[in-house]
């Protein structure tokens, strides 16, 4: 296949690679996108588990920067399922006119730099090659699918699926006997609608979870009408708050509320479901003494909701609270009042084998037709470090970032040159809202790109101090509270010997985007061009 040259390659067409796709053509540059699956979405192209439906409301979860899109879009749900968003994916496609630049069904296998030309070419696995100047990496945070480290894992001799890639067409587990693994959000939402066609559901959870109802209903025509009237305003309140999103949150201390009232605090903020629980008081992430309020909350739901007590206390979480990330169910902890659905604690003992039958835990052998991986991603670097990228000296990143990733803002790495990351680890990303925080990394990128370009630069590369120094930041910031006491995909513990390192900013999103726009203000400090 004959080589084929671009200003920029853009690796994955989710939300992140049609916007940069849509910034960057108008400009006059030459564009490729190259995604892997047979058609745009990303996440929620791959991600097509029964429940699976977005936990940040509707309203807020799409792009801003065509206000016509804005408005003539309408989600039919508080929080719109899969199929749903993968259709605004495809009609932003469509109605933007993107597809003729996006090359389908091609995964990239290798992107390595030549220091001679300054720029990079790029193989994809069916043999099609690519040379770029820049290259910018839209391979979304929660993209790489985690298969558990567990003995005889390709063993199972009946049906085997991971929530992240999810077969197109509908699974139907009428009448069998299924296993899921994992109690995670992917778990949380899929386990109450596998409960509704199973004949028999054995979930094994290692770790229990926090889990706020949803509440999801059919949109409120007023509530949309209001927003779709206040757009502007809506938006701009939403970047002022640490995740981005339009909500309430209270600055004051959950100790320093009477008992009463920080239950009626909790009581209504659960009544109304959803992230914005965390937003109950500013200490909660804070003080382990201030969480265990909320924590305790939710508990003695759990103890509310599930009959049996024993099953219960082991579906209570044990560790704090908005440690991992908070789930957003429906139905979750009620489906285990039902006769067919049991729970098995893996905790202690871990599951101790995968076999042709089923699962052998606690030294009893599971039997089972079907089998679900609910068991997450190589989350924030998993995409990036399964393509074999090599930059200045032939250096490969997975070596540079063995011991954990660095980069600056999460944006570009130093030994990488002309090559970005979007929403890369060190930036807000999973922190937030991720459609606007794709656009505000895609602006930013953009404009970079622009800005070389109207004064002939060729060569960019985040300087080491610079990355150095943010990296030292974000660290710091992420030390402070009790975030980090807690095992997760954010430190990538959940990743069989990946380094233990906290990757996603937690300095919250006004901090971070006065940050990138001082770095602009400033001639794009930390950045050497040529
Ligand atoms: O993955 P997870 P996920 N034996 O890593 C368990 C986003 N998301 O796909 O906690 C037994 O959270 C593991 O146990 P432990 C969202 O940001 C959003 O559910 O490591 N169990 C855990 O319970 C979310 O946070 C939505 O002890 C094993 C589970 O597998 C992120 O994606 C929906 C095991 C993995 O949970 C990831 O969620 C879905 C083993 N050997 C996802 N190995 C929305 O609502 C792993 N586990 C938008």
């Amino acid at each position: 296949m004959s080589l084929q040259q671009f200003d920029v390659v853009i690796v994955g067409a989710g939300f992140a690679g049609m916007y940069l796709l849509h910034r960057l053509r108008p400009l006059g540059f030459s564009v490729r996108v190259v995604e892997a699956g047979t058609d745009v979405g990303g996440t929620w192209y791959w991600n097509r588990y029964p429940g699976a439906r977005v936990d940040i409301e509707s309203m807020q979860y799409s792009y801003q920067f065509d206000e016509a899109l804005q408005q003539e879009w309408q989600w039919t749900e508080k929080y719109a399922p899969q199929p749903e968003l993968l259709k605004y994916a495809r009609h932003v496609a469509d109605r933007f006119d993107l597809r003729c630049d996006i090359r389908f069904e091609t995964r990239i296998a290798s992107a390595s730099y030549d220091e001679e030309a300054l720029r990079w070419s790029l193989k994809a696995e069916d043999g099609s090659a690519y040379d770029a100047r820049f290259v910018v990496m839209a391979t979304g945070c929660l993209s790489k699918p985690n298969w558990p480290h567990i003995k005889g894992i390709g063993d199972f001799a009946g049906e085997t699926y991971h929530t992240a890639m999810w077969p197109r067409e509908k699974v139907d587990f009428t009448g069998q006997r299924v296993a899921v693994i994992g109690t995670g959000s992917s778990g949380i939402q899929s386990i109450p609608v596998i409960a509704e066609e199973a004949a028999q559901l054995t979930v094994f959870q290692r770790t229990p979870n926090y889990a706020i109802p949803a509440h999801n209903a059919l949109l409120d025509k007023d509530y949309e009408s209001w927003v779709k009237g206040h757009y502007t305003e809506f938006r701009d309140q939403a970047k002022q708050t640490p995740p981005g999103i339009y909500g309430r949150f209270r600055v004051g201390k959950a100790l320093d509320a009477k008992p009463e009232e920080r239950q009626a605090e909790y009581e209504e903020r659960w009544n109304a479901g959803g992230l914005a629980f965390m937003g109950a008081y500013g200490d909660l992430m804070v003080s382990k003494e201030a969480n265990d309020t909320a924590a305790e909350f939710v508990r003695n739901k759990i103890r509310d909701i599930v009959d049996d007590p024993e099953t219960a206390e082991i579906l209570c979480p044990k560790n704090i609270i908005g440690g991992k990330r908070l789930c957003v169910d429906t139905n979750y902890y009620a489906t285990y009042n039902k006769s067919h659905v049991h729970l098995i604690d893996v905790c202690d003992n871990p599951i101790e084998a995968i076999t042709p039958a089923g699962i052998r835990a606690n030294g009893t052998n599971f039997e089972i037709d079907a089998l679900v991986f609910a068991t997450g991603f190589d989350a924030m670097t998993g995409a990036l470090t399964a393509v074999d990228i090599k930059g200045k000296d032939n250096t490969k990143l997975g070596d540079r970032w063995v011991d954990g990733p660095i980069s600056y803002l999460g944006l570009a790495i130093s030994g990488f040159p002309n090559l970005f990351t979007v929403t890369g680890p060190g930036s807000p990303s999973v922190f937030t809202n991720m459609i606007p925080t794709i656009e505000q990394h895609v602006d930013w990128i953009t404009d970079c790109i622009n800005w070389m370009s109207k004064r002939d630069y060729t060569f960019i590369e985040a300087e080491n101090e610079a990355e150095q120094a943010w990296w030292d930041h974000h660290q710091e910031v992420a030390a402070v509270g009790i975030k980090t006491t807690t095992e997760s995909w954010y430190l990538g513990s959940n990743v069989h010997g990946k380094a233990r390192v906290f990757m996603p900013y937690y300095g919250g999103f006004p901090d971070y985007c006065r940050k990138c726009e001082e770095i602009v203000a400033d001639g794009y400090a930390g950045f050497a061009f040529s």
